[in-house]
């Protein structure tokens, strides 16, 4: 179902800084579903559309900016519960107040550069996977390990 989705990124300074991999390897390792994945380079207007609710902060242009600066990693994820447990996965918002294990607190140190976005609610999840992807780019796949993954 629609709840069981998420929208993830890796952010422009996790492509440049190879992190790609490990970042997939995490949400696989886990046991969630890849549906949809594509190197985008955002369009300005997608991205103030992405961040629409941040219009207004200081840091909007400058987050814009960065964001542009070179493809992204986009992807879709499935699974239960996928868009808080990604939240967890990713850390905080600020890399100085994330754990070390989570992706932000292993792989970065300022919030200008925090290398990954992820949904933060199940009806973002959905406004954004619309915005990034087209229905066609989303996979629907017969997962063999899924016995071994949910009772
Ligand atoms: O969802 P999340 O990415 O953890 O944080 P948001 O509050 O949605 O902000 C989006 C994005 O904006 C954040 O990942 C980095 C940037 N940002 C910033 O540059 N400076 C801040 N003080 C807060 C957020
Ligand atoms: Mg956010």
């Amino acid at each position: 179902s629609a709840a069981k989705e998420t929208f993830v990124a890796v952010k422009p300074d996790g492509v440049q800084r190879r992190l790609v991999g490990d970042i997939v390897r995490r949400f696989e390792k886990k046991g969630f579903k890849l549906v949809g994945m594509k190197l985008v380079q955002a369009s300005e207007d997608l991205l103030k559309d992405h961040y629409r609710d941040l219009r207004t902060k200081p840091f909007f242009d400058g987050l814009v900016r960065y964001m542009g600066s070179g493809p992204v990693v986009a992807m879709v994820w499935q699974g239960l519960d996928v868009v808080k447990t990604s939240r967890r996965m990713l850390g905080e918002t600020n890399p100085a107040d994330s754990l070390p294990g989570t992706v932000r607190g292993d792989y970065c140190v300022e919030v200008g550069r925090n290398v990954i976005h992820g949904s933060d609610s199940v009806e973002s999840a959905q406004r954004e996977i619309s915005l990034w992807f087209r229905n066609e780019e989303i996979q629907c796949w017969e997962d063999p390990a899924s016995p071994w993954i949910y009772a």
